[in-house]
């Protein structure tokens, strides 16, 4: 059973590897920088659902929209304020889209079905079969499971990690038990020594390391003093940026709040989160909509989160825990100049 699950496992991930390299690039982007608000017929997200947006929409409209919807918004264009207040006042973010990432893009979008097919068949993606491809066959498994393409390399980098550790786990086991099946034939004496051995050189090893990389763990930075302190409070459902602590829900109409978060890039900023309800999470996510740092809300709670931004732009923040009804519009954004 156990090997029959690490088969799979191993296989599966073979064949979203596999289906990544012929992913095209309006599709690799759209999955880096949009799935986290928007689907391609699967529905409303954060955003609208874009499946056939191309026919819907100017072409040109669509590729300014995609590279700056805050001029857009900024300058009024009627389309775009309509959707702002149908998606209830969240704005698409500017990410920074070059001309030809959003031809890619748009490209995808105006055919996502053909390239998922083909994306779901490594084997018959070379095009000449692709009409036969159904979309809902062989598609199917791609579009359900997290991919490669939507997981992130860290993710990919920990599970082949993982697998090749307890790979090698399986196997010391197999040899020790194959090689232990009659324990009188083992000389006692030489087996102590060899422990001592072990134990000696092993403990001598555990605090080499340990001495190497003291100095890289995080405590070592938790005992600079941050360039700018910020207290984030949660409440249902919202967060509110403030220079000083907020501790009821009387003092939040009373403080001052930090309208639009300005840091500066490469300098220390401590986030204090609390909340003042349910458990919320405060998830900054960078350029690439990844997560670059985050920690949970809790009432009663200040946790402390140190970040440190190097890219200047809009990071959206997101609350990360299921808080309630409107959980899915609890977002606000910083700004790193
Ligand atoms: C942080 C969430 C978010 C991300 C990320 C995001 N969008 Fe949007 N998008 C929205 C919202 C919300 C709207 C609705 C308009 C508004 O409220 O500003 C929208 C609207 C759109 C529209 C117009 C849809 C229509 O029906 O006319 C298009 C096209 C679009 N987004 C494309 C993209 C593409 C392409 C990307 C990735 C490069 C992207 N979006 C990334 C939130 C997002
Ligand atoms: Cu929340």
């Amino acid at each position: 059973m156990r090997k029959m699950m690490l088969i799979w496992t191993v296989f599966s991930q073979l064949v979203s590897i596999a289906a990544f390299a012929d992913v095209s690039d309006g599709q690799k982007l759209f999955q880096q920088r949009c799935i986290s608000c928007h689907t391609v017929g699967k529905g409303k997200g954060v955003g609208p659902d874009l499946q056939g947006v191309t026919q819907r929409r100017e072409q040109a409209w669509l590729h300014r929209w995609i590279r700056e919807p805050d001029k857009m918004l900024a300058e009024n264009d009627p389309t775009a304020t309509a959707l702002l207040k149908e998606y209830n006042q969240v704005p698409m973010p500017n990410m920074a889209i070059t001309p030809e990432q959003a031809d890619q893009i748009l490209a995808y979008l105006a055919n996502p079905t053909a390239e998922a097919a083909a994306s779901g068949d490594a084997n018959t993606a070379a095009g000449t079969t692709s009409e036969a491809t159904s979309p809902g066959g062989s598609s199917q498994a791609h579009d359900q499971a997290p991919t490669f393409a939507t997981r992130g390399r860290t993710q990919n980098i920990a599970f082949f990690s993982f697998l090749f550790i307890a790979l090698v786990i399986v196997l010391v086991f197999f040899w020790v038990g194959s090689t232990t099946s009659n324990p009188q034939t083992i000389d006692m004496k030489a087996a102590y020594k060899l422990r001592k051995v072990f134990f000696i050189s092993g403990s001598f090893v555990a605090m080499g390391i340990l001495a190497i990389t003291m100095s890289k763990t995080p405590y070592a930075d938790a005992l600079t003093t941050p360039d700018n302190v910020i207290y984030a409070t949660a409440m249902q459902f919202s967060f509110t940026f403030s220079n000083e602590p907020v501790s009821s829900a009387q003092e939040l109409s009373t403080v001052s709040p930090i309208s639009s978060l300005e840091i500066p890039r490469d300098t220390l900023v401590e986030f204090r989160v609390t909340s003042l309800d349910a458990t919320h999470g405060f998830a900054i996510y960078n350029q690439q909509g990844v997560v670059f740092a985050q920690t949970q809300a809790m009432p009663g709670y200040t946790n402390r989160l140190r970040v440190r931004f190097s890219e200047p732009g809009v990071y959206p923040v997101l609350c990360l825990e299921y808080c309630g009804a409107a959980h899915h519009m609890m977002r606000t954004s910083l700004v790193v100049k």
